[in-house]
């Protein structure tokens, strides 16, 4: 980090069903990124400002699970802001549960107008967000998702001391790469007490996967990695999830794009219909709702058009700096 200056950088703290986002509002510039579309100016805060997220996400200002976002300039005419996505290691190309605290806070604190129709531009494309508010308050928020679709099913022989297993995992494209794990094939149960080999197991799968393959997005062209292992189990009531990524964060919401990539696996498996309620559940017990709201066809793909509901909460409003002399500028334990 350059030293000489002097940042004040000024965030809205929120969490969307227990998950954090700390939304950056302010503190630097990225008025010369402006022009050009959301994918590119993450890019290039990637490039110079890469230090700002570590700073934001990691210890000793943030810690191993901690997620944020940034709210920019969209060129786009259909939509209203674009969003950069971000967690401790690097960015993702969508997050359902940082939308959701985006459009909360930004209403909350009259950044966006009382609009009930919000169009965000992300990397992955422009979600389009709902919000429910009464008496200012935003009560929840329902995001449609980009167009979803099943990619296919890998192996993965795994020969870890804990297990040793051979392991299906279905390919999910829902704005971000997710791998998906049915948690019973591995004798196992969505359960804190689990936290710790799941996390193990998931950043082996997720590794494994980038490694042994080269994914192509068959709609763009782009080449696309496994960003999140989701292991699910189903349930007579309500079915659960925990979701991995980065260096082994643990989402403690459901994970919107996890929710509209497992919806769009029960559609394939014609376990889902169109339209029918779906709700799911995280590791602390909270829950997104979804449905999937039409499918297409495109460039020879069954597409499925999947919406997420929930609700986030501002939980305070943060200024970091980075006292010259103070040489922790974002550490984790685990690295
Ligand atoms: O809600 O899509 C999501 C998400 C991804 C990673 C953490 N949350």
């Amino acid at each position: 980090m350059d030293m000489e200056k002097n940042y004040q950088l000024k965030t809205i703290e929120t969490h969307t069903a227990g998950e954090p986002t700390r939304i950056l509002v302010s503190g630097i510039n990225l008025f010369p990124f402006f022009g050009r579309s959301v994918a590119e100016q993450r890019d290039l805060f990637a490039e110079k400002y890469d230090d700002i997220r570590e700073l934001l996400m990691k210890e000793p200002r943030g810690h191993d699970d901690m997620f944020g976002a940034i709210p920019v300039k969209t060129e786009m005419s259909e939509a209203d802001l674009g969003a950069i996505f971000m967690h401790t290691t690097g960015y993702l190309d969508m997050c359902g549960h940082g939308t959701i605290g985006i459009v909360t806070a930004l209403i909350e604190t009259s950044f966006l107008p009382e609009k009930e129709k919000i169009k965000i531009e992300t990397p992955a494309g422009i979600v389009e967000c709902r919000a429910r508010i009464e008496a200012d308050k935003v009560k929840e928020v329902s995001v449609k998702n980009v167009d979803s679709f099943v990619i296919g099913k890998k192996e993965i022989e795994l020969e870890m001391t804990e297990i040793k297993s051979d392991v299906e995992i279905d390919l999910v494209y829902s704005g971000n790469l997710v791998g998906l794990v049915d948690v019973k094939d591995l004798g196992y149960t969505i359960d804190i007490d689990e936290l710790d080999i799941l996390k193990k197991i998931g950043i082996e799968l997720r590794n494994r996967l980038n490694e042994e393959n080269d994914f192509i997005n068959p709609l763009t062209g782009n080449k696309e990695e496994v960003s999140l292992l989701e292991f699910y189990e189903s349930r007579e009531d309500v079915d659960r999830n925990i979701v991995v990524f980065a260096d082994g964060s643990i989402d403690r919401s459901p994970c919107g794009t996890g929710t509209c990539a497992k919806m769009t696996l029960l559609h394939h498996k014609e376990i889902l219909d169109v339209d029918e309620e779906y709700r799911y559940q995280s590791i602390i017990g909270t829950e997104f709702s979804g449905r999937i709201m039409d499918t297409d066809k495109r460039q020879g793909t069954t597409v499925v058009k999947p919406e997420i509901t929930g609700s986030a909460y501002i939980t305070g409003r943060s200024t970091f700096i980075l006292d010259p002399e103070d040489p922790l500028t974002g550490f984790s334990l685990y690295k």
